[in-house]
């Protein structure tokens, strides 16, 4: 960790993030010599490559505008790089690092052959008109396409990247190429896109709670639950959480959020996808549609009492004093859909609390597993119906729980810590695959 931190001055998400990965496995690779003679930790924390760059555009005004763009290529020893473009006025190099060193281990953790990687830029999309986005996507993809293809580098949606955006970029990608491939995932149906790939992350996430809970003899079924954001993940989790019996009482945004105590039932969410995603608008409209319903500026719904919890929203969006919050209200479940959305030390109450603690690299891999489904119909020029992809999701969200109590699980089954089996279960794969190459 020390050397983490010297080679990686200023990037606390980075160094957040490779803390909670190498926790576990150094007791696990204690009595392993191959892994410490190899140096395969040392190894695995240097992205194979960083690339930056300018992007450079037209605003509606006739104004230049210069944003940064990166791509980080963290490691492709089981598949070619694979994850998502965050653009985001947030974004920067400590972020996009430990998301693609989180993705690395995410991917290897769905069972399909794909590598880590993490891109996008420190551009906000908030308030720009659609031909901006345009313009900004074609100018972004005119550096990115060099370094992109489809047994190379795959790249998806995250923040603030949804369809709109894809669109724009995959478009691009054609017209600089000529290709049509598989070089970009969560495309529209219309051109390549598989069936399920928008509900995948927040399905996903609420699979692996229902996995957590059936461990337990308990389900969804009439329980109480907090949902942070209302993007593309928290969206789909307030749909499945809400379709198997689960009672939604919050959403939020970057603005604060709305509790709703009556739930936000399938109309309402209606109205809020309405709302984001093509009005683009804010949940503070929310209260003045559904009367009973409450807006808390500027606060996050982790003091609402209820027996489960989803952050969907963004990284250390969960501080200790949060957690202790929903500990203390009575929670018994968390499933990260949200990337690291839990500081360290709200991880470690959970744990000490011995509730069921779904971390993001296991919870949320749900959409980058059809991710890979995409990618598999795509090179096989054909696409699959509703049912295949939406069973293979199922399946691969209870593969990934199983490999969770493989590495994470007390022999009586009484408690699994999933923090530890998603991180060592996620490693093996990756670290076996570094140590079949040599030194590289
Ligand atoms: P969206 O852009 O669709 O939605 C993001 C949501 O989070 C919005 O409600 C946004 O509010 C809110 N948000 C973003 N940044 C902040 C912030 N700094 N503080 C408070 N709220 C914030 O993104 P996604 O739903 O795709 O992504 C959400 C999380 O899920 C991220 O951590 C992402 O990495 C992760 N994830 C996404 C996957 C996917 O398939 N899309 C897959 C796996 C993980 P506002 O509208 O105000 O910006
Ligand atoms: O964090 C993630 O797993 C994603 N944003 C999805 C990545 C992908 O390639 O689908």
């Amino acid at each position: 960790m020390a050397q983490v931190r010297q080679d990686n001055p200023r990037q606390p998400e980075f160094h957040q993030a490779v803390f909670e990965v190498c926790k576990p496995i150094f007791a696990f690779i204690k009595d392993k010599p191959r892994y410490h003679e190899y140096q395969i930790l040392r190894r695995i924390t240097e992205p194979d490559r960083i690339i930056a760059f300018r992007v450079c555009w037209e605003n509606d005004e006739g104004g230049i505008e210069v944003n940064r763009g990166w791509r980080i290529q963290n490691n492709n020893a089981i598949g070619p790089y694979k994850g998502g473009l965050r653009f985001h006025p947030s974004v920067n190099e400590s972020i996009l690092k430990f998301l693609a060193f989180e993705q690395t281990f995410k991917n290897s953790l769905t069972g399909l052959p794909m590598g880590g990687g993490k891109g996008g830029a420190n551009f906000d999309p908030k308030g720009r008109s659609d031909h901006e986005v345009m313009r900004f996507c074609q100018s972004f993809m005119s550096e990115l396409y060099r370094h992109i293809g489809d047994d190379i580098d795959v790249p998806a949606g995250d923040i603030g990247v949804g369809a709109r955006e894809i669109g724009y970029l995959y478009g691009q990608w054609k017209r600089l190429t000529s290709l049509h491939t598989g070089v970009l995932t969560g495309k529209g149906q219309s051109y390549g896109g598989s069936l399920i790939r928008q509900e995948a992350t927040g399905y996903g996430c609420t699979y692996f709670m229902q996995e957590m809970l059936a461990s337990r003899g308990d389900s969804i079924d009439g329980k109480t639950c907090l949902v942070s954001g209302s993007g593309n993940v928290a969206q789909f989790a307030v749909e499945k959480i809400t379709e198997l019996g689960g009672k939604v009482l919050t959403m939020s945004d970057s603005d604060g959020f709305i509790h709703d105590p009556d739930g936000i039932d399938a109309e309402k969410l209606a109205f809020i996808m309405e709302l984001k995603n093509v009005q683009r608008g804010r949940l503070s409209a929310y209260p003045a549609v559904f009367r009973k319903a409450r807006h808390h500026a500027g606060k996050r719904p982790w003091g609402v009492p209820a027996q489960l919890a989803f952050p969907c929203a963004t990284q250390n969006e969960m501080s200790h004093e949060d957690a202790c919050t929903l500990l203390t209200n009575g929670c018994i479940g968390v499933s990260e859909g949200a990337n690291m959305p839990s500081e360290l030390a709200a991880i470690d109450a959970f744990l000490a609390a011995k509730i069921l603690f779904g971390p993001s690299k296991a919870a949320n891999a749900g959409g980058v597993a059809v991710s890979g489904l995409e990618m598999s119909q795509n090179s096989a020029r054909m696409r699959w119906k509703e049912q295949t992809p939406q069973e293979l999701l199922q399946q691969i969200m209870r593969d990934i729980h199983e490999r969770c109590l493989g590495h994470g699980g007390t022999r009586d089954r009484k408690f699994t810590n999933y923090v530890t089996g998603a991180n060592i279960a996620g490693f093996v794969t990756v670290a076996d695959a570094m140590l079949a190459y040599g030194i590289v």
